[in-house]
């Protein structure tokens, strides 16, 4: 019996799947991935409508020019408030971040049905010589 059971358990796993209308990460600024010129705006834009106030952003920096063995380390003083879109979250500091290899970690809610989504993005930022 439990040999049958197992499968059909894994299968109903499978087609469960993402939700239909869960929130999902369809831009931001800086591109997942890429190198940029150092700011102190960050966005992240989403498929639908979020909870603004559901929703949690945590920025990490994971590594810096010339230091090899840098540890991942949180940025406290972020400001993190949302989009005029409704769909959107700006992220902001009172300087531009330095210069490094950044993780930014967050979690939303739909605004339709509170179904929640999370998701990583990475990039990196340079001093961009004068
Ligand atoms: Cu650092």
């Amino acid at each position: 019996m439990r040999k049958i059971l197992m499968p059909a358990a894994i299968l109903s796993l499978f087609v469960a799947g993402p939700a239909i209308g869960q929130p999902s990460l369809t831009g931001s600024n800086p591109s997942a991935g890429s190198t940029t010129p150092r700011t102190d705006r960050l966005r992240l834009l989403f498929s639908e409508p979020i909870d603004a106030r559901a929703s949690t952003v945590q920025l990490v920096m994971t590594d810096m020019p010339g230091m090899p063995h840098h540890g991942a380390m949180r940025m406290a003083a972020i400001d993190v408030k949302p989009g005029k879109d409704g769909r959107s979250l700006d992220i902001g500091a009172k300087a531009p971040f330095p210069a490094g290899t950044y993780r930014l970690d967050w979690t939303i809610a739909s605004k339709a049905d509170r179904s929640r989504a999370s998701g990583q993005l990475t990039f990196s930022l340079e001093t961009v010589p004068k």
